[in-house]
């Protein structure tokens, strides 16, 4: 309940006696600010409740200034509720629901003028012009819609096009992907069957490979042993098999840090927690520890990468024995030069004519299974995205079908943005840098029969301390797909206003009209 003062109390109850006596002028005699949908909740001859149903109050009570209802419906057509709701009638152009409280307030909300009663002069009623300038627009936007649907009805024929085309791919496709796995499978057997032969023919030049490698590891080793010893002998100076710590105090290569003496911590490093060392001992750990510093020494030492580089001036090119793809046939010839090459340091060892002829062959059934693995592998990819386009929602009737991939640009002072139906929007900066991602394509986000009307793109790149942006593209009709506008509302949330033809439903149009007028009525 509202308290008002004395004065407004009377000057209420002026009003009241205005607002009950005067029904507004209209088929059915309501209060006033009451619409026609609810013109039968109010009889004069019945004691009104309020529309909650929290009180029921002499009809007289109705638009007496006073708020007896905690929803407002016993004033709709003063302002004494703050909850209540004005309803102007607008002939000639669109009825209105306005708050009460703006009812009397000194500002004309209703181009009728009704809201402002107790001043009925200090509005104009400008509905008629109002109205008719609104029919001229509706009617612009009809015809509109009228000449877009003809152009969506296009883009349905050809998306409908599209989509059974692609279906007809993808079944043969699935029959291409049958054939190709059985040639893929026979291209296996035979790759199986012939590296079999090659392996065998190749065997005796494996074992004799290694063999060499092992001799190789010998002779190494050995080296290794001589070389030890020999330097375990000139330090052994008394000649008893047994290094001592005097003994290797006085040869400077122990010296690590080269600072004129062997301290105790160089001479940890060799020794351990040995007082003394014997010859295998120095042969299999001291050996490995001192010999880079006696190469160093004596100038020998050169770091690993020169080394490997010289290396590589030396030693003929060493190709892998499998196929490369789009190799040349003299290549397979140079290999059965290489293969041993590249396993010992020798001259190269040729093969023998019969495992030349095996190789060779071995060698195109591995190109031609490559090829056919190849194949499938292309075939399957081609099948995924056609199944994901089948799968994408184009519109009711397939009219977005032939936009997919579309793409669209709008310049700003700052940016150039790109849309890219389907797939992905983007910012660019005019005065440079890369493209920014503000969204790859997500979903349809209209509501209610509106879903075709928004499209979201989301997961774009993530703001500094923010959010991943995200992009609504609001679509409308238009004779012509382009952008007419792009904003950033919120930060890193674009919105982008895109007409086409494909968003010119004339009959939803013209329902969507029906349905606002009937609810304008009430
Ligand atoms: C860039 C642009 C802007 C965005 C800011 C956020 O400047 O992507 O649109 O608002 O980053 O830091």
């Amino acid at each position: 309940m509202i308290n008002l003062s004395w004065l407004s109390k009377l000057q209420s109850s002026i009003l009241v006696t205005f607002s009950l006596v005067i029904f507004v002028l209209s088929d059915v005699p309501r209060p006033r600010g009451v619409s026609l949908s609810k013109a039968s909740l109010y009889s004069p001859t019945k004691d009104f409740t309020c529309f909650d149903g929290t009180n029921t109050i002499p009809f007289s009570y109705v638009n007496d200034d006073y708020c007896d209802c905690f929803d407002g419906s016993d004033e709709p057509g003063t302002s004494a509720c703050l909850n209540s709701i004005f309803h102007c009638t607008n002939a000639g152009h669109r009825p209105q629901n306005i708050p009460s409280s703006r009812v009397n307030d000194g500002i004309c909300d209703c181009c009728d003028g009704t809201d402002e009663y107790a001043a009925p002069d200090s509005c104009t009623n400008t509905c008629e012009e109002l109205g008719r300038e609104a029919r001229a627009q509706a009617q612009q936007l009809a015809e509109l819609h009228k000449a877009g649907n003809s152009l969506r009805l296009e883009l349905i024929d050809r998306g409908n096009k599209k989509r059974s085309e692609m279906a007809e791919q993808l079944s043969q496709l699935e029959k291409d992907k049958v054939e190709a796995i059985q040639i893929k499978e026979e291209k296996e057997a035979l790759k199986n069957e012939l590296e079999a032969k090659e392996n065998e023919a190749l065997k005796v030049y494996r074992e004799a490979e290694d063999k060499e490698k092992e001799r190789k590891a010998e002779i190494e080793k050995e080296q290794v042993l001589n070389e030890a010893t020999e330097q375990f002998n000139k330090y052994d100076s008394d000649k008893d098999g047994v290094l001592t710590m005097s003994e290797i105090k006085v040869v400077n290569v122990f010296d690590k840090n080269k600072d004129g003496e062997v301290d105790q911590e160089e001479i940890q490093y060799f020794f351990g927690e040995n007082e003394s060392i014997d010859k295998d001992t120095f042969v299999t750990s001291v050996w490995s520890l001192l010999k880079p510093l006696l190469m160093m020494e004596e100038g020998m030492f050169r770091p690993e990468q020169e080394e490997q580089e010289d290396h590589e001036d030396d030693l003929p090119q060493v190709e892998e024995p499998q196929d490369m793809e789009g190799e040349e046939e003299s290549e397979d010839i140079d290999q059965h030069e290489l293969n041993v090459d590249d396993q010992i340091d020798e001259p190269s060892k040729t093969y023998d004519d019969e495992t030349k002829r095996l190789m060779d062959e071995a060698s195109e059934a591995r190109r031609h299974y490559n090829d056919a693995e190849r194949a499938v592998r292309e075939i399957e990819s081609n099948i995924r995205t056609i199944q994901q386009n089948l799968e994408k929602d184009y519109g009711l009737n397939q009219e977005f079908a032939t936009m997919d991939g579309d793409c669209f640009e709008y310049e700003d002072k700052e940016y150039v943005y790109k849309l890219c139906l389907f797939d992905r929007v983007t910012q660019k900066s005019r005065n440079g840098g890369g493209e920014v991602g503000l969204g790859s394509w997500g979903e349809w986000a209209g509501e209610g029969d509106n879903k075709y009307s928004i499209m979201k793109y989301t997961n774009g790149v993530t703001c500094w301390n923010g959010p991943a942006r995200m992009t609504t593209v609001h679509l409308s009709c238009g004779l012509e797909s382009k952008l007419t506008s792009v904003t950033e509302p919120f930060r890193c949330e674009y919105k982008i206003d895109l007409t086409t033809p494909a968003a010119c439903d004339d009959s939803q149009f013209i329902q969507q009209q029906q349905k606002r007028e009937s609810h304008d009525e009430l």
